[in-house]
C-alpha cells in the first residue's frame, strides 16, 4: 500500500466526532459575530478569576496590548489547585517515564502539594514577584513543578533548553538578569547521563564573563552523577523543596503580570526574549488546547512529545493541558532508547488518545519503517497533531495511516513562540482536512496573506502571512527591547503582525504554509519555496527526508541545492562497493522527479546524499548551515544544534565517493 496521500485527497471528520466534538461550527459563528465578546467569554468560561476584568482589550498603545484589563488571577491556581478543589485531586496529572525506564504517577493533588512546596522554597531563597528565574532542566516532573511554582509567586521563568551550551545559558541568564537558576545534576538522553550542573557552573563560574545576577542554584538530583558544589550558592532540591511547608497562599496577579520569557533560537543575531503575560496567554493556551485536541479531561490521555525548553512544551505540556485538567504522559528521552519501539510501548502502556509531535519525528519513524509499529496496540489513539514546520503530504499520510490506523483526524497546527498558542489549524469535528495544509485561522483569530505592497493575494497565490487583529496570547514584547518588537513584527505591514512565514491560499481559502520567508528562494526570478521542493523529494519512494537551500549561483542568482536522507532500502542499494553508477543514477532520477513534480525551474542543481541533517532541538532544520556547505564555506555558529557533530558527519560523507 503506498504511503502517499496526494494533495487532492481530503478527509472529512469521522461522523461520530462531528456529532459530539467539543468544537462545533457555531464557534466560528460566535467569534465572527463579536470577536471581543467571544474572547471575554472564553476567558471567563475557561479560567477562574479572583477579580473579573472590566475591559477585554486595551489597544490604545498598539502594538502594545493589554488584555482582560483589571482582571486578577493566579495562573498556578488555575492549572492545579482549582482541579483539586473541584474534587479531581485523585486524577492523574502526569504519567511520567524516565528514559532508563523509571516511572512516576503524579495526581493533581500531588502536583498541587509539590508546587506549594517549591513556591515556599523559592520564596525562602528570596525570590519575589517580578524576579526572573532561569530553568535549565531535563524532562522531569520537577520542571513542571518549578514552572508552576514561579507562576504561583509571580516570578517570570525563563526556560533554557537542557541541550543548550553553557554560553547560550549565560547569555539568557544575563539578558533576563535571573536571580535563581533551577537545574539538575544531569538528565538521560540516548542512554547516557548528560551533565547539566556542570554547564551551569561553567556559565556562572567567571563573574567577568557574566552570570552575576544569580544568587542561588537549585539542583534536582536526577542521575546521581558527581557535581561540583559552590557553598552559599548551590542548594539541593531535596533539602529545600522536599522539606518545605505544604501550605502556601496563592496571591492573585494582574492579568498583564509577566508569566515568562522564552528566547527564540533566531536564525541570525542575538536571541529574542519573547515575553508572555498571564490572563491572555492562559486563555489562549487553554482555549486552543481544548478545541484543537477535542479534550475530554475525564477520559483522555494526552501526550505532547515536545521538550519544555520550547514553546510547545510551555503551552501544550504545562499551561494548556493543566488548565484544562487533563491526564498526560511526559517522557524524558529519545524515541530510539532503548529501542526504536519506545514510543509505541508508551502509547500502549498508558492508552494514549491524543498525540502531538513534529513532522521531523514523523519522518524519522517513516525512515525506520512501519513494521516497528505493527506489534503494538495503538487503537486508543483518536487524534494526531503536528507542529513545528510544514508537514509534507507524504508524512501526513504516513502519520494518519500507520499511527492513526487510517481512522484518526490529523491536525496540522501553525503557530509560533510569539503567538503563544495555535493560530491556524483544522478543528477535528468540523474541518475536512487536506494533507499538508494548516487550513483556517481558529475562531477568534484573523489572518491574511499579503503581497509586497500589503494587498491581499488572490486565491492560489503566495505571499506573506500576517495576523490582522490582536489576540489574547500574543507576545507583549521582546524583553528589554521595545523598538525591536515594533521593528520585527509590526513595521513590515503597519498595523498587522508579520509572522515571517510565506503562505499560499488555495481556491477554498485554506492556508498552505511555505516555510520562513528567508527560506524562500529566488531562482532566475522565480520564487520557489524550500518546503515545496522538499515535499516533492520526500514523495519519491527512495527518500526519507530532504532539506533544500538556495545557494548563490552566478547565472541564476540562487540555485536549488538539496540534501537528502535515503530510506533504508534505497541506501543499501547504493552503498556497496562499485555502486557509484547506481548512486549517480538515483541522483539524476531525483532531479528529474522534482522537475516533473513542480517544474523544470525547481530542478535541483545538486542533490547531496547525507546520513543526517543539522537540526535545532525543536526539530527545525538549520538551513543556514546547509547553505554554508552548499556555498563551500566553513559552517557558521552551530551552538543551537541538537547534535553539534552533525556538520562534521555531513562534510565527511561528502568528501567520500560522490
Ligand atoms: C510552535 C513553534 C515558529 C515557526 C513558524 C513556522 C514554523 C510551526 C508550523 C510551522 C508550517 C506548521 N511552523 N508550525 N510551519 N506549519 N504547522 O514551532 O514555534 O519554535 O517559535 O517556530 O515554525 O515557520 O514561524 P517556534
Amino acid at each position: 500500500m503506498p504511503d502517499e496521500a496526494t494533495t487532492q485527497e481530503t478527509y472529512p471528520p469521522p461522523p461520530d466526532l462531528a456529532r459530539d466534538a467539543v468544537a462545533q461550527p457555531e464557534l466560528y459563528a460566535r467569534a465572527d459575530a463579536d470577536r471581543l465578546a467571544f474572547w471575554a467569554d472564553q476567558a471567563r468560561t475557561l479560567l477562574d478569576w479572583e477579580t473579573d476584568f472590566t475591559q477585554t482589550l486595551d489597544w490604545d498603545r498598539a502594538p502594545f496590548a493589554r488584555w482582560f484589563v483589571g482582571g486578577r488571577l493566579n495562573v498556578a491556581h488555575n492549572c492545579v489547585d482549582r482541579h483539586v478543589e473541584a474534587g479531581n485531586g485523585d486524577r492523574v496529572a502526569i504519567h511520567w517515564e524516565g528514559e532508563p525506564g523509571d516511572r512516576r504517577t503524579i495526581t493533581y493533588a500531588d502536583l498541587a502539594r509539590d508546587v506549594r512546596r517549591c513556591a515556599n522554597a523559592l520564596e525562602g531563597l528570596g525570590v519575589k514577584a517580578g524576579d526572573r528565574v532561569a530553568l535549565y532542566l531535563p524532562m522531569i516532573p520537577e520542571a513542571v513543578v518549578a514552572m508552576l511554582a514561579c507562576a504561583r509567586i509571580g516570578a517570570p521563568h525563563s526556560v533554557v533548553f537542557g541541550g543548550f551550551s553553557a554560553d547560550a545559558l549565560r547569555n539568557r541568564v544575563d539578558d533576563a538578569e535571573a536571580v535563581v537558576v533551577v537545574t539538575a545534576d544531569g538528565g538521560y538522553r540516548r542512554g547516557a547521563a548528560a551533565p547539566l550542573k556542570a554547564s551551569v557552573d561553567e556559565a556562572l563560574g567567571d563573574p567577568a564573563r557574566g552570570g552575576r545576577s544569580v544568587r542561588s542554584v537549585l539542583v534536582v538530583r536526577r542521575t546521581g552523577q558527581d557535581v561540583a558544589w559552590t557553598e552559599g550558592r548551590d542548594v539541593w532540591w531535596h533539602d529545600v523543596v522536599d522539606g518545605a511547608s505544604e501550605e502556601h497562599e496563592a496571591q492573585a496577579f494582574d492579568a498583564e503580570h509577566p508569566l515568562y520569557i522564552l528566547y527564540t533560537s533566531g536564525t541570525t543575531g542575538k536571541p529574542k526574549g519573547i515575553l508572555h503575560t498571564s490572563g491572555g496567554y492562559l486563555t489562549g493556551a487553554a482555549y486552543t488546547h481544548r478545541n484543537v485536541f477535542d479534550v475530554r479531561p475525564e477520559t483522555d490521555v494526552y501526550w505532547c512529545a515536545a521538550d519544555i525548553g520550547w514553546v510547545t512544551g510551555h503551552s501544550y505540556i504545562v499551561y494548556g493541558p493543566l488548565a484544562n485538567g487533563v491526564t498526560q504522559v511526559m517522557y524524558e528521552g529519545t524515541p530510539d532508547t532503548p529501542t526504536r519501539e519506545r514510543w509505541w510501548e508508551v502509547v500502549e502502556r498508558y492508552g494514549v488518545t491524543l498525540l502531538y509531535t513534529a513532522p521531523t519525528t514523523v519522518r524519522t519513524f517513516m525512515k525506520w519503517g512501519a513494521d516497528l509499529l505493527s506489534g503494538h496496540d495503538l487503537s486508543s489513539l483518536r487524534l494526531l497533531g503536528s507542529v513545528g514546520e510544514p508537514i509534507n503530504p507524504e508524512a501526513w499520510g504516513w502519520y494518519r495511516r500507520h499511527v492513526g490506523s487510517d481512522r484518526t483526524p490529523v491536525v496540522d497546527t501553525w503557530w509560533q513562540t510569539e503567538t503563544g498558542s495555535i493560530m491556524i489549524s483544522p478543528l477535528p469535528g468540523i474541518t475536512t482536512t487536506k494533507p499538508g495544509s494548516a487550513q483556517r485561522p481558529l475562531p477568534g483569530i484573523s489572518a491574511a496573506v499579503l503581497d509586497d505592497t500589503g494587498a491581499p493575494v488572490a486565491d492560489g497565490q503566495a505571499g506573506y502571512l500576517v495576523l490582522t487583529e490582536p489576540w489574547p496570547s500574543m507576545l507583549r514584547g521582546i524583553w528589554g527591547d521595545d523598538d525591536r518588537y515594533v521593528e520585527t513584527y509590526w513595521s513590515r505591514f503597519p498595523g498587522r503582525y508579520f509572522a515571517g512565514d510565506g503562505a499560499r491560499l488555495d481556491e477554498d481559502g485554506d492556508v498552505w504554509l511555505l516555510g520562513r520567508v528567508d527560506d524562500v528562494m529566488n531562482v532566475s526570478g522565480h520564487r520557489l519555496s524550500t518546503a515545496e521542493i522538499e515535499s516533492a523529494l520526500v514523495s519519491h519512494p527512495s527518500v526519507a527526508e530532504a532539506a533544500v537551500v538556495g545557494a548563490a549561483d552566478d547565472t541564476t542568482g540562487q540555485a536549488v541545492c538539496a540534501f537528502v536522507i535515503l530510506r533504508a532500502d534505497a541506501a543499501r542499494a547504493v552503498s556497496g562497493e562499485g555502486d557509484e553508477a547506481d548512486a549517480a543514477a538515483l541522483v539524476k532520477e531525483l532531479r528529474d522527479h522534482v522537475a516533473r513534480e513542480i517544474s523544470p525551474i525547481a530542478k535541483p542543481r545538486q542533490v547531496l546524499v547525507v546520513a543526517e541533517l543539522p537540526k535545532t532541538r525543536s526539530g527545525k532544520i538549520m538551513r543556514r548551515l546547509l547553505r554554508d556547505v552548499a556555498e563551500g564555506r566553513e559552517a557558521g555558529d552551530v551552538t543551537t544544534l541538537a547534535d553539534s557533530s552533525v556538520m562534521g558527519t555531513i562534510r565527511a560523507g561528502l568528501q567520500g565517493p560522490a
